[in-house]
């Protein structure tokens, strides 16, 4: 079954399995998310691995296979052809038909070379390029072409920073200013984000972009920020006039990061612009945004072997929450399809109480499974997410279709539904549901008597699948 193999693939912690497995029995109503980024990369990807999955050998000639597909992949999702042909050239030298001959499992043996190949394409020489911990004090700068999508990314950050801290029982202080004077309504964004986000927002009296920077960036000293996010304006193309500014600007307020906002949309464009940027006004990080788009991601993919600097986020909607953190060897599970079930933790992690988590693992485990902690799960699995979001971070779900994660959504409602009308003693022994019983319930969540036997159905393979992992030891305490 997938789900057992993934969550032993997978060296996650006991508790993190339980979760893992939670949302997991949720959603093997089985569904499908919006075509973004990464989807393109991964859908052709692990397409081209479904044949080698545990596959007992491999020829050279199915070795040629795979090299071939995979630069057909790479090109497709529009990864630079340098970039392709040294990542394929690297690939060939770590891979030995003879070596593989000669391993239990040849398929996966291989999977795991492709594996470790990408991450290094992902993470460059130097390793890792997760997130900064951001120092404090810092003022933060956000630099890019107009329209990239540096305001939304700066009041994004500004609440990622205080979700951190909160983990830690901490509260920041930040302040945020824009020096774009170029585009109107630009300080008018910023300001109406920064009231939602909880942070403060300074107006600077002068209206030179440079002499603004000195006054906001010696406001957030005067007042004792722990964080100073910086606006800049952007212009269509890098030019000659918004290079001299941004120099003016980083002259003045000495910021501690620079983080250049690409838009995800341009594809290979992006990574020229980068470059420009890079020469021109250096920076540390970038984040890549739009990544929700059908856009191909190659870019994303090849940025760190273009540019030797790290992608730190990337932007995946509109609203301020939208913002996930580039983690290389996360992103190469999805890619591969393994998922990523890492992140959907993360998520998870945020909205719901591990004590919560706790109680209904707890049932669980003690093989107590009813359709109370069923219902619970189903509001868990709803407050982490959309089904259509969440699903991108499961194993495998390239196969699906957005018909397919509409239909799990509705399920999903349907059982909610269905749940609401039982009373708790049919939660907790559903085997005392008769027809009769089931027939009132259908009535009283406006449902048919047929979508009830399927919800005892669908819960019924869960307790199977409970039980199976109980037993396959996957399953850790
Ligand atoms: N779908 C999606 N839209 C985004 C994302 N990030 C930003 N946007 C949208 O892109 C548009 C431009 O974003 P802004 O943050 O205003 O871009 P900017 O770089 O500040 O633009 P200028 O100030 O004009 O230079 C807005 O409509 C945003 O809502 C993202 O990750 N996904
Ligand atoms: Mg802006």
């Amino acid at each position: 079954m997938e789900c057992e193999g993934v969550v032993r693939r997978s060296s996650i912690r006991a508790q993190e399995d339980l979760k893992s497995l939670l949302l997991i029995l949720n959603l093997h109503v089985r569904c499908n998310c919006e075509l973004s980024v990464f989807d393109f990369i991964s859908r052709k990807i692990s397409s081209i691995f479904s044949w080698v999955r545990g596959s007992g050998k491999v020829s050279q000639q199915e070795l040629d296979k795979l090299y071939k597909q995979l630069e057909e992949a790479l090109l497709e999702a529009d990864v630079p052809y340098e970039v392709v042909t040294s990542f394929l050239t690297d690939l060939q030298k770590n891979i030995d038909v003879s070596t593989f001959a000669k391993t239990a499992n040849p398929g996966s043996a291989l999977i795991k070379q492709v594996h470790q190949r990408l991450l290094a394409l992902l993470s460059g020489p130097a390793g890792s390029n997760e997130v900064p911990n951001f120092v404090i004090p810092s003022t933060i700068l956000f630099l890019g072409l107009q329209g990239a999508g540096k305001t939304t990314t700066l009041a994004k950050l500004a609440r990622y920073l205080k979700n951190q801290a909160k983990k830690r029982g901490k509260e920041r202080k930040i302040l945020c200013g824009s020096v774009d004077y170029y585009r109107p309504a630009a300080r008018e964004q910023l300001k109406v984000l920064a009231a939602q986000v909880g942070m403060d927002y300074f107006e600077a009296t002068s209206s030179n972009p440079v002499k603004a920077a000195a006054e906001i960036s010696a406001h957030a000293k005067a007042k004792g920020y722990e964080y100073l996010l910086l606006d800049t304006a952007g212009r269509l193309h890098v030019s000659d006039d918004m290079i001299d500014e941004l120099r003016s600007v980083v002259k003045v307020t000495d910021p501690k990061y620079k983080i250049l906002v690409l838009d995800g949309m341009t594809g290979q464009e992006s990574l020229a612009v980068a470059r420009a940027f890079n020469t021109a006004v250096g920076f540390d990080g970038a984040v890549m945004s739009k990544c929700d788009s059908d856009a191909r991601g190659g870019a994303a993919l090849a940025f760190r072997a273009v540019l030797s600097k790290p992608i730190w986020f990337v932007g995946i909607g509109e609203k301020l929450d939208d913002l996930e953190g580039f983690v290389p060897d996360r992103m190469v599970s999805r890619l591969i399809g393994m998922g990523d079930l890492a992140t959907l933790l993360e998520k998870a992690d945020e909205v719901i109480d591990r004590g919560e988590q706790e109680r209904v693992a707890h049932r669980m485990m003690g093989g107590d499974f009813s359709l109370q902690d069923f219902l619970e799960q189903i509001d868990m699995v709803n407050r982490v997410g959309a089904l259509q979001t969440l699903a991108r971070y499961l194993p495998g779900v390239s196969q699906f279709s957005p018909q397919m994660v509409e239909k799990g959504q509705q399920e999903m409602k349907r059982f909610r539904a269905i749940i609401s009308s039982m009373t708790s003693k049919e939660r907790m022994i559903p085997a005392i549901l008769n027809g009769s019983r089931r027939k009132r319930i259908a009535n009283g969540a406006g449902v048919t008597v047929q979508e009830v036997n399927q919800l005892i159905e669908k819960f019924e393979q869960s307790k199977q699948f409970v039980k199976m992992m109980r037993k396959s030891g996957a399953w850790r305490r």
